[in-house]
């Protein structure tokens, strides 16, 4: 395809359409929105962000991934949709417009490229990277247990063939490493997203252990906002607290480590559904899971702004 205008928003893709999406849409949209190249994968696929700024040097920042988990297709779609809703809502939604004049907004949308060719050619329920290391007969690590944050701890295992396993050292995943490095240098993220699925969840830190963070009442408070924000749409209930007292302990996870980082706004969304459909959610749920997460991301991106 030559053009983002015959791309269906309400349908799943492969690797390579995502990819080809992105070219056209930075074309289409080169006034505020580029293509950096974070990294390579362990597979040696490119890992991309796009960046959406009008203008100013190193304006405070948010970050938005999806799909770290390669079965979640769920999450990569909604990305798709909520870069298109930048670029139409840019000018017009008051809120949005004033986000973006002040900061400049990070998606990475396929962040675990290699398992996610993977849930295409072979495997649909593949969740961790493809990394192969001497003497270890089972493939890939978590990377959503790979990062320095609590390394280890519960809730990630060290068996190889888990899959949760947090593979052999903090960040020895290419895929974590190019995002760490670049949220480092840019050395000014207000906020951090991690975009999952399924169990209809807005989350925010820790994972690791069941000890508040400092401003645990204030994410509490947003979190409660963003998911009414997210009811109105089409009535989907969403639960929200910390991971680790609402869904379980998790240690090495992305939101943990971002807020160890500095980012007080680190939050994880498990998208629809509650387990119908789990991962393989008809792609006729598309377009309303992004509709209502929308809603949800405007109001965590509106208080970083104000705050
Ligand atoms: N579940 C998450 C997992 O990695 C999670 C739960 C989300 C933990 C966010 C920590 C942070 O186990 C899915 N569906 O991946
Ligand atoms: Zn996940």
């Amino acid at each position: 395809e030559r053009s983002t205008s015959s791309f269906s928003y309400s349908s799943y893709h492969t690797l390579e359409e995502i990819y080809s999406w992105i070219d056209n849409f930075v074309t289409e949209h080169s006034d505020i929105v580029s293509k950096i190249q974070i990294g390579n994968s362990f597979e040696n696929r490119s890992i991309l962000v796009l960046k959406f700024s009008t203008g100013g040097s190193q304006h405070p920042a948010i970050w938005i991934d999806t799909g770290i988990h390669s079965r979640e297709w769920i999450t990569h779609a909604t990305g798709i949709w909520t870069a298109n809703k930048i670029v139409s809502d840019y000018g017009k939604d008051r809120v949005l417009t004033d986000i973006l004049k002040a900061m400049d907004i990070f998606i990475e949308l396929v962040t675990n490229p290699d398992g996610f060719a993977f849930t295409h050619s072979m495997n649909r329920l593949w969740r961790k990277n493809k990394s192969i290391r001497p003497g270890i007969f089972c493939i890939g690590v978590d990377l959503n247990r790979n990062w320095k944050s609590g390394f280890g701890g519960n809730g990630s295992n060290s068996n190889p063939c888990s899959e949760t396993y947090h593979g052999p050292s903090p960040q020895s995943e290419p895929e974590v490493a190019a995002i760490v490095n670049f949220i480092t240098a840019h050395g000014n993220f207000k906020a951090l997203i991690s975009i999952h699925s399924y169990s209809q969840m807005l989350m925010y830190p820790y994972g690791r252990s069941l000890e508040p963070v400092s401003n645990h009442r204030e994410l509490y408070d947003l979190a409660k906002d963003a998911v009414e924000a997210l009811y109105k749409v089409h009535g989907i209930e969403y639960f929200f607290g910390s991971i680790s007292t609402t869904l379980y302990v998790a240690s090495g996870i992305t939101v943990d480590w971002a807020y160890d980082s500095g980012i007080k706004y680190a939050f994880s969304f498990e998208l629809r559904d509650t387990g119908r459909y789990g991962f393989l959610l008809p792609a006729t749920q598309i377009i309303p899971t992004a509709q209502e997460t929308w809603m949800a991301l405007r109001t965590i991106m509106e208080h970083t702004l104000n705050h």
